[in-house]
């Protein structure tokens, strides 16, 4: 018996025309095909149990050919057998089970996963870090840090420079007029120029470029106008014939040095040899400059107090920088030379070109000068100053709110920058490229 019925399960065509049929039972369903595929067909017709409590009903045969998707298929198994799970039962999951099964949906997993893992490196890559150094920045010049590290930089005295000038202001009769009158050509400018570096050429065409009027303009050099470049006597020339300003760099520092240690050792009968075995490019340079253009140079203060323009407050021109929240007369004249990066526990500055940039603590620390000036008093304006320099050429051109870094690497190739300032404070760059004198 339970044989029989698993034959009626195999042929359910069978019987349905069987149970249709009844009557007539040589019809189609018996042709001769049938039993030479299936010798047990007839058996089966003749064993299907008619009648019975156990018979199944005909429509459990019956299947939607429309409906060929897997979970279909799983419906209509799952009736026999009640081990498997019947999606369709919970409402919910079936809904999940056909988003995830649908090729679109998979399609759009894929995007949404790549898109995930951009929004991830992103974050870390970029976005964290920035937060991080903002924040280690934010920390470097709060107050309360100030004890625990023992002191910022310029709480001490610093040592006395000899033969340096360390701070000049400039005649304020040069200085651009506070408010610009409309239509007319601006009163006074003055033209600040980076990073020289004897590329006497490139000067000269920048200027004619700015139509650089020496009758109502006035340039400033920032420093580094001598040695590597082709023509450092020629800079100084032209620089003295336009009566331009100048601060002290690095490299005026060095040469100025190489001088006086080379007149010192040419004074002494015994020890000629000395500048005969040290004939290097510097010493060159240093040999090559009359005793004025190297009285000239010794001249430039290594801090040019510029005044207040509009909009950019109290302007100050240095070769390497400032340390933010250190009065002008205590900040360390070598540093100021030199200076790229600052620590942010102590607020030492360094020439290392690893760690944050000075320029980043000085606007940060400018920022909220401004702000919480705001909030006290907005009649007059916060006590910000703005720094322009040079020495950087690895971060080139860098304009930013409180500070103007303008060695765009000229000497190397690259540009001769000028940061020009009209009358009402309206300022603007301008470059020329540079032949390559030195290979970076
Ligand atoms: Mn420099």
């Amino acid at each position: 018996m339970a044989r029989d019925r698993t034959h009626s399960f195999g042929y359910p065509p069978k019987p349905t025309s069987f149970e249709m049929d009844m009557d007539n039972i040589t019809v189609s369903s018996s042709s001769d095909d049938d039993d030479a595929i299936n010798p047990h067909s007839r058996n089966a017709f003749q064993s299907f149990p008619r009648g019975g409590s156990t018979q199944r009903p005909l429509i459990s045969f019956v299947t939607n050919k429309w409906e060929t998707s897997r979970s279909s298929r799983g419906r209509s198994s799952s009736s026999d057998s009640s081990a498997s799970y019947d999606w369709h039962r919970v409402p919910w999951l079936g809904f999940i089970a056909s988003i995830v099964m649908a090729p679109k949906f998979r399609r759009y997993l894929v995007v949404y996963a790549i898109l995930l893992v951009f929004a991830y490196t992103g974050w870390e890559a970029v976005l964290q870090p920035m937060i991080k150094e903002h924040e280690e920045i934010l920390t470097a010049l709060n107050v309360d840090t100030l004890e625990k590290v023992g002191g910022w930089f310029g709480t001490n005295v610093r040592p006395e420079f000899v033969d340096v000038v360390p701070m000049k202001t400039l005649d304020p009769t040069l200085l651009p007029s506070p408010e610009r009158i409309q239509s007319l050509k601006s009163s006074r400018r003055l033209v600040i120029v980076g990073d020289v570096h004897g590329c006497q050429d490139e000067l000269e065409k920048l200027l004619k470029k700015v139509t650089f009027d020496p009758s109502s303009d006035h340039l400033i050099l920032t420093g580094d106008m001598i040695n590597k470049g082709p023509k450092s006597s020629g800079v100084v020339d032209l620089a003295r014939e336009l009566g331009a300003s100048c601060v002290r760099g690095n490299h005026e520092d060095r040469i100025l040095l190489e001088r006086s240690d080379m007149k010192l050792h040419t004074n002494e009968a015994s020890d000629q040899e000395y500048t005969v075995v040290s004939d290097t490019a510097e010493r060159r340079v240093a040999k090559s400059l009359s005793d004025d253009q190297a009285a000239w140079l010794q001249d430039c203060p290594v801090i040019l107090k510029v005044g207040v323009i509009k909009d950019m407050g109290e302007v100050t021109v240095v070769h390497g920088g400032l340390v933010p929240g250190v009065p002008l007369e205590r900040q360390e004249l070598s540093s100021v030379m030199s200076m790229r990066t600052i620590d942010l526990d102590t607020h030492v500055p360094s020439a290392s070109k690893d760690g944050i940039p000075w320029f980043k603590l000085y606007n940060q620390y400018h920022k909220l000068l401004a702000s919480s000036h705001e909030d006290v008093d907005s009649s007059h304006p916060p006590k910000t100053m703005t720094v322009i320099y040079g020495h950087d050429a690895a971060k080139s051109l860098n304009i930013r709110q409180y500070t103007k870094g303008l060695d765009s690497g000229c000497v190397y190739g690259r540009k001769l920058s000028a940061l020009v300032i009209e009358d009402g404070g309206k300022n603007e760059v301008v470059q020329v490229k540079c032949d390559e004198y030195v290979k970076s």
